[in-house]
C-alpha cells in the first residue's frame, strides 16, 4: 500500500475525489429477502482526458495497490459509451436492478453520448450509475478541450443535459460534496421507487483532488430494497371495487417481474381465476403455460387479450406504467364502466387512469390481495346475511364463464397464429417462423434480447415466454442499439442462460462496434441479425400511413429519380461480423436457421447467425391499433385515404376518468 493512500490513526485517509469513489462503491451492498450482493461489482468506462487520470488513475490503483480490505473493482472497457450504459441496463435488469454497473466517460462527447442510455434506464426504471467527467471546476484553463461555453451562465456544461433523464444528478465541485451526494446516489438506486439514471458529474480538475476522507465513509453499507406492504385502507378500496368485477382482467407489467411476484401472480390467478394479460416489460410475469396466461395486450398484444380488455370492467394494472402500445393509445378499454386497481411500487403510476391506487411491492400486494379478497367483507358477517351473501362472502373468484372465455379466446388466437410459425409458400422466411423456431429451441432460463423495429411487434403477440427472465425486450425506449450490448450484459449477469440477441439490419448498423467488446471480454453470446434491407417496422407504418414506404428501405441514390430508390446498398454484414473475429452462419430459410442454431448453442464461443428475411412477412393479424397521426392536409391520395382511416380508428379514444 502506498503511503498516500494508508489510513490515519484518525480515521482519516488521504485520496483523491476518484479514489475515494471507487473504494466507496466497492463496499456498497444491496439486500432483498435476505439476499446480498455488491451492488456494483464492476464498471465500465472508455477514458478521455476528462477521467483518464481521475477515476482511470482510481481504478488502475484498486487493480494494483488496493487499501487494505478494499474489495476488487473490475473494469471493462466499452467502443461506445452509449452501449455500456445498455450493457449495464441489460445486467441490472437481468439482476432484477439488485445489481448494476457504474460507467465512466470522458468529458463533452464522451459524456453525452451516454445521455440516451441515461433516459432508456429511467424511461425503465432501471438502476444505473453513471460517472460522465465535466469541464473544470476551478475554471481556469476554460474553455477547455470539448467544453461547451455558455456566455449567460458560468456553471453550465453540456452534462446539465444529464439533468431531465436521470432520478439523481450532481456535480461534485468540491471534494467533499461526494460525501452526500454518494450517500443519495445509493438511495436513488436501490429504491424500487425512485430508481433509474443516477449522474454524478465530475468536473476532471476535482477527480484528482485530494481531500481528508473520514474512513466511516467506506465501510461496508447495505442498502435494504423495500417491499413496500399496501395501506390496509387502500387494499380494502381495492378489494370493493375487484368483488364488484363481472369481467376483471389483470394487466402484469415490468415491475411485477422485478419483484420477483411470479409465484404471488400464479397464486392470485389461481384463487380468482383473473385472466392475466401481459405487457412487454411483463412477459413472463405469468408462465405461458397457465392456462390463464393469455398474453400480449394493446397494439401489439394479441386479439383474446385484446377482446377481454375491450370488455374489462375492471382492470388490475401490477407494476405497469400504461405506455400507449399497453392502452393502444387509450382504445384498448371499450366498456364504458371500466375501472382501474392499481398496484405499483410508484404513487405516479399507481394513479393513471384514476384508479383505486395501491401502493406496494408488487408480490406483497398480490399477496396481500388475495389474502383480502379470500376473506369475507365486514358487511356479510352482520347478522341477517342472505343465503347469496355468505356465497359471496367465501371469497372473490371471477364468474366461471368469464374465465371459460378467456381460455377459449386464447385458443382461438393459437390458432390463428400458427400459420405464422410454418414455413410461407415465399422464397424467404417470415421472421415469425425464425421466432417459431427460436420459442421451441431456446430453453426456459435462455433469454432473448429485443427493442425495436417490427420484431418487437411480432415477438409480443406470439413469444412464450415460461421463466420471468427469458422475454427481455427493451419497450419503454425502444432503442435501436439496445440489443448487442445489451447480450453482453444479460450473459455477464446470467452466464447459464443461453443469450440471443434479435437484432434487425438497421438496428445493427447502430451499434455493431460493441461485438468487439463481447470478443474481448470473451462472452458467449448468439447474435441474430434479420436482413431485410431496410426498417420493415416503418416501412409498413408509412405504407399504412399514407406515406408509400418513402424512405425505409437501403437503396442507392437513383441517379435518375434523384432518389434513394435505386439498387440494394452492397452491405456485407456477414463479413463486417467476421472482421471483429467471429463466426457467422448465413442462412435464409427456417430449416436452415434450426441447424445454425443447434451449432451457434454448442459452440462455447460468441457467433452470428444472419438471416435474411422477407420484409414484408407475414405478420401475426391483430385487432388493435396505435397512434400515429396522419397528415391532415395533403395533396396525396395515400395520405387523405389514411387520414379517414385514422380519424375512425382514433374515434373510441377517451381518458379513463
Ligand atoms: C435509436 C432509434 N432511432 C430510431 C428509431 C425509430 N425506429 C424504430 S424501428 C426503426 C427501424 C428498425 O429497422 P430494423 O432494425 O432493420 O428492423 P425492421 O423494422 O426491419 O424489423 C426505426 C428507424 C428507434 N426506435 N431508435
Ligand atoms: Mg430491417
Amino acid at each position: 500500500m502506498s503511503p498516500a493512500a494508508s489510513a490515519r490513526p484518525t480515521g482519516i485517509i488521504r485520496l483523491t475525489v476518484a479514489q475515494a469513489l471507487v473504494r466507496f462503491l466497492t463496499a456498497q451492498y444491496a439486500e432483498r429477502d435476505g439476499i446480498r450482493e455488491r451492488f456494483i461489482p464492476g464498471t465500465f468506462g472508455i477514458f478521455g482526458h476528462g477521467n483518464v487520470a481521475g477515476l482511470g488513475q482510481a481504478l488502475l490503483q484498486n487493480a494494483q495497490d488496493p487499501a487494505e480490505g478494499e474489495a476488487p473493482m473490475p473494469f471493462h472497457m466499452s467502443r461506445n459509451e452509449q452501449n455500456m450504459v445498455h450493457t449495464a441496463v441489460a445486467y441490472a435488469r437481468t439482476k432484477n436492478r439488485l445489481q448494476t454497473f457504474a460507467c465512466t466517460a470522458s468529458i463533452g462527447p464522451g459524456s453525452t453520448n451516454m445521455i440516451t442510455g441515461a433516459a432508456l434506464a429511467t424511461v425503465d426504471r432501471i438502476p444505473v450509475l453513471l460517472l460522465p467527467s465535466d469541464i473544470f471546476a476551478t475554471r481556469t484553463v476554460d474553455p477547455v478541450l470539448q467544453q461547451l461555453e455558455d456566455e449567460t451562465s458560468g456553471d453550465v456544461s453540456v452534462n446539465d443535459a444529464f439533468r431531465p433523464v436521470s432520478r439523481y444528478f450532481d456535480r461534485i465541485s468540491r471534494p467533499e460534496q461526494l460525501i452526500p451526494a454518494a450517500l443519495q446516489a445509493m438511495r436513488v438506486l436501490t429504491d424500487p421507487a425512485e430508481t433509474g439514471a443516477v449522474t454524478l458529474s465530475l468536473p476532471q480538475d476535482v477527480q484528482a483532488e485530494a481531500f481528508d476522507w473520514p474512513l466511516e465513509f467506506f465501510r461496508e453499507r447495505t442498502w435494504h430494497v423495500a417491499r413496500p406492504v399496501p395501506e390496509p385502507a387502500a387494499l380494502d378500496r381495492a378489494v370493493e371495487v375487484i368483488r364488484s368485477a363481472k369481467k376483471p382482467v389483470l394487466i402484469a407489467g415490468g415491475g411485477a417481474i422485478y419483484s420477483e411476484a411470479s409465484d404471488a401472480l400464479a397464486a392470485f390467478t389461481d384463487a380468482t381465476s383473473i385472466p392475466v394479460l401481459d405487457t412487454q416489460a411483463g412477459k413472463g410475469a405469468l408462465s405461458a403455460d397457465h392456462p390463464l396466461c393469455i398474453g400480449g395486450v394493446g397494439s401489439t398484444g394479441n386479439n383474446a387479450a385484446n377482446t377481454l380488455a375491450a370488455e374489462a370492467d375492471v382492470v388490475i394494472g401490477v407494476g405497469t406504467r400504461y405506455t400507449d402500445f399497453t392502452t393502444a393509445s387509450h382504445t384498448a378499454f371499450r366498456n364504458a364502466d371500466v375501472r382501474f386497481v392499481n398496484l405499483n411500487v410508484k404513487a405516479f403510476d399507481a394513479a393513471k387512469h384514476s384508479a383505486t391506487m395501491v401502493v406496494t411491492d408488487a408480490r406483497a400486494g398480490l399477496d396481500a390481495l388475495r389474502g383480502a379478497l379470500a376473506g369475507a367483507p365486514a358487511s356479510d358477517a352482520a347478522p341477517g346475511a342472505t343465503a347469496t351473501d355468505i356465497a359471496s362472502a367465501t371469497g372473490y373468484q371471477a364468474p366461471a364463464e368469464h374465465a371459460e372465455r378467456a381460455r377459449a379466446l386464447r385458443a382461438e388466437w393459437e390458432e390463428l397464429v400458427a400459420p405464422c410459425f410454418a414455413p410461407h409458400d415465399q422464397e424467404l422466411p417470415a421472421q415469425t417462423e425464425i421466432f417459431g423456431a427460436l420459442n421451441d429451441m431456446m430453453g426456459d432460463e435462455d433469454i432473448v434480447i429485443n427493442a425495436a423495429g417490427s420484431m418487437p411487434g411480432d415477438l409480443q403477440a406470439l413469444w412464450k415466454a415460461r421463466s420471468p427472465l427469458q422475454y427481455h425486450l427493451e419497450y419503454g425506449y425502444s432503442c435501436m442499439g439496445y440489443e448487442l450490448p445489451a447480450s453482453l450484459g444479460a450473459k455477464m449477469a446470467s452466464p447459464s442462460s443461453e443469450v440471443v440477441a434479435i437484432i434487425g439490419d438497421g438496428t445493427f448498423q447502430m451499434a455493431p462496434q460493441e461485438i468487439a467488446t463481447i470478443v474481448a471480454e470473451r462472452v458467449k453470446v448468439i447474435l441474430v441479425i434479420l436482413q431485410n434491407h431496410g426498417w420493415s417496422s416503418i416501412g409498413a407504418l408509412s405504407e399504412s400511413h399514407g406515406s408509400q414506404r418513402f424512405a425505409t428501405e437501403y437503396r442507392m441514390r437513383d441517379a435518375t429519380s434523384g432518389l434513394l430508390d435505386g439498387g440494394l446498398v452492397p452491405l456485407d454484414i456477414p463479413a463486417n461480423i467476421r472482421s471483429y473475429g467471429i463466426e457467422v452462419q448465413e442462412v435464409s430459410s427456417a430449416a436452415d436457421f434450426r441447424e445454425a442454431y443447434r451449432r451457434a448453442a454448442a459452440s462455447s464461443e460468441a457467433t452470428a447467425i444472419v438471416v435474411t428475411t422477407n420484409l414484408y412477412g407475414p405478420n401475426p393479424p391483430g385487432n388493435s391499433w396505435w397512434d400515429v397521426p396522419v397528415s391532415e392536409v395533403s395533396t396525396l391520395d395515400s395520405t387523405q385515404s389514411a387520414r379517414s382511416v385514422y380519424e375512425d380508428r382514433r374515434s373510441p379514444q377517451r381518458h379513463y376518468l
